[in-house]
């Protein structure tokens, strides 16, 4: 996406019904997909906080549509968090209004703005610090799934469709290859096999959903480390952020690409390998915690395909970030060179290290099942 410019922001900014005149408005983050800003406003020395965010058009076609999606998520949340006696201002995203009442701004560029209440005192990791905050993810992740399947499931937009159809990633994947547009594919030919190795296990899920056997949820479909906000004072998992990726998917992979990201070793960006590999301790403590807060509404089968979903989702992440390395970087922000190659090499390292642990990794589901 392009960079934005003051005047950009500014604009924005102002179009908000913020409390008080904005002050200052820097990046903030390390979100890979829309530019996002902590706006700081005053009124009579007071400072209001807010999140800022220019959304990424390029990833997302249908930004009404998912505007849509997050104002009935979160006002579907805030009511059930009100009727729960909780705090709806912190244990969910809050969009603040434009000033003439709309969810969001678009510019005079023609890119589109939200606002959000800032969530203060409250962390999102990029790597587990303690094993409780990476337990209490799992519990929030599992109880999010819970909470949304109440939810009118026909009201979602598909933000991004087939996100999480591994099989039509790798055809993305070797369409890229085949066109090698930034000339790089000759230096990741060992990446590259490594993929394709393991396409034939690519299609599983979406086979088990035609046969009737994996049910298709209401899902976060992106519910990494840093997409949570841990409670500093509490150490409990507050609030779920990143809403712009809920739609019917699968519940393996909401599991799934919690443990690619929370349960690696290193960070998704590591450059040195040997520090990369899947922690079974965190591992246990995540799938304890998903299963408890998911509260017996998982099937037996999704239960039996949790280690899938963590394999399927480490593998997708990685071609994903393969394709767009192909592509020349196009997708995911970076912030140097041979980023998305770094991010690429992470993944695929990792889900080399699941398949040593694979036993283990079932053994831990068996026991909280
Ligand atoms: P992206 O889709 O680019 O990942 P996110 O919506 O996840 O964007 O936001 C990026 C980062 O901004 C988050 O990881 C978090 O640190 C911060 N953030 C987002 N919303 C809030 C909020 N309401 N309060 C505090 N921090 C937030
Ligand atoms: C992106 O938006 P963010 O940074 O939370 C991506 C996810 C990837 C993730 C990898 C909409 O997540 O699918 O798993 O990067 N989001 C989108 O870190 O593509
Ligand atoms: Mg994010």
């Amino acid at each position: 996406m392009m960079n934005t410019c003051v005047e950009q922001k500014m604009e924005a900014a102002n179009a908000f019904a913020v409390k008080g005149t904005p002050k200052s408005c820097e990046p903030y983050g390390s979100g890979h997909i829309n530019n996002t800003f902590l706006l700081i406003c005053e009124e009579e020395g007071q400072e209001y906080a807010y999140i800022l965010q220019q959304m990424n058009r390029d990833v997302f076609k249908d930004i009404h549509g998912l505007m849509q999606n997050v104002k009935g998520v979160t006002s579907f949340l805030r009511r059930q968090i009100i009727a729960n006696h909780g705090d709806p201002d912190r244990e969910t995203l809050n969009l603040v209004p434009t000033k003439d009442g709309q969810d969001y701004y678009r510019d005079s560029l023609g890119y589109s703005w939200r606002a959000y209440l800032f969530i203060a005192q409250a962390t999102c990791y990029n790597l587990v610090e303690k094993p409780e905050d990476f337990y209490q993810s799992g519990k929030a992740f599992g109880r999010f799934q819970c909470l949304l399947a109440d939810f009118p499931a026909g009201q979602l937009t598909e933000t991004i469709p087939n996100f999480h159809n591994t099989p039509v990633r790798f055809v993305t994947f070797t369409e890229a290859v085949k066109k090698d547009v930034a000339h790089r594919a000759c230096q990741v030919q060992k990446e590259i096999q490594f993929i394709r190795e393991r396409e034939q296990e690519m299609g599983l899920a979406y086979s088990l959903q035609r046969e009737g056997r994996l049910p298709l949820r209401v899902s976060h479909n992106d519910t990494k480390l840093n997409n949570i906000m841990i409670d500093d004072a509490t150490g409990q998992a507050l609030c779920i952020i990143d809403l712009d990726t809920i739609m019917p998917g699968f519940s393996i992979f909401d599991y799934g690409d919690s443990i690619r990201f929370g349960a690696n070793t290193a960070q998704e960006d590591e450059q040195d390998l040997s520090k990369v590999s899947l922690s079974l301790p965190l591992f246990e403590v995540y799938t304890k915690g998903f299963l408890e807060g998911s509260a017996g509404r998982l099937t037996e089968t999704e239960i039996s395909m949790l280690p899938y979903g963590a394999k399927m989702m480490t593998l997708e992440c990685g071609m994903r970030f393969l394709t767009d390395y192909l592509q020349g970087d196009t997708y995911f922000h970076i912030s140097r060179e041979g980023h998305n190659l770094d991010r690429c090499r992470t993944q695929l390292a990792l889900v080399a290290d699941m398949e040593k642990k694979w036993a283990d990794m079932e053994a831990i589901v068996e026991k909280y099942r």
